[in-house]
């Protein structure tokens, strides 16, 4: 079975409590049943992380290097402001997808830019909780042609 890590960046886990008409209402534990879900039915082991801080998440893409198959990451935040991020993506080679709950083209001048997306096989933005379902597949399609 494959093995997917998901990792979430800052302030996701505080999902729900505010800004709802950008994120949505649903809380990060809403977020983690509906990862379950869509690993079950894509038929592969997710294993979800979430921190606040950049080292632990660079930390984290080292780790999964010769232990996973592949990466979703919404980098939050850093997506916008972090080069360490990218770099460790590309240093492990693990096949990643960026995703974001907001439609990240459409909002502030500083949310447009992403650092991130260069190290990523594809993006999937502005499609709420359903952008990780997304970004499952897209990671699994991208492994078969490989
Ligand atoms: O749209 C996304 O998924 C983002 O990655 C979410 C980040 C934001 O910084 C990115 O620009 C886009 C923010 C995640 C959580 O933010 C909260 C805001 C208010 C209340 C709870 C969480």
């Amino acid at each position: 079975m494959k093995k997917i890590l998901i990792i979430n960046g800052p302030n996701i886990n505080l999902l729900g409590l505010r800004e709802p008409e950008i994120y949505g209402a649903r809380s990060y534990a809403d977020l983690l049943a509906f990862i379950g879900e869509a690993a079950a039915e894509a038929g592969v082991e997710a294993h979800c992380f979430q921190s606040n801080s950049e080292g632990a998440i660079v930390d984290e893409i080292q780790q999964a290097y010769g232990r996973f198959d592949g990466i979703v990451i919404n980098p939050a935040a850093y997506t916008h402001t972090s080069v360490a991020i990218p770099d460790a993506l590309k240093a492990v080679g693990v096949p990643a997808v960026e995703v974001h709950l907001s439609d990240i083209s459409k909002r502030e001048a500083y949310r447009q830019v992403s650092y991130t997306s260069e190290a990523c096989v594809a993006t999937v933005a502005g499609k709420g909780f359903e952008g990780y379902r997304e970004a499952l597949e897209t990671l699994l399609a991208e492994r078969n042609e490989r």
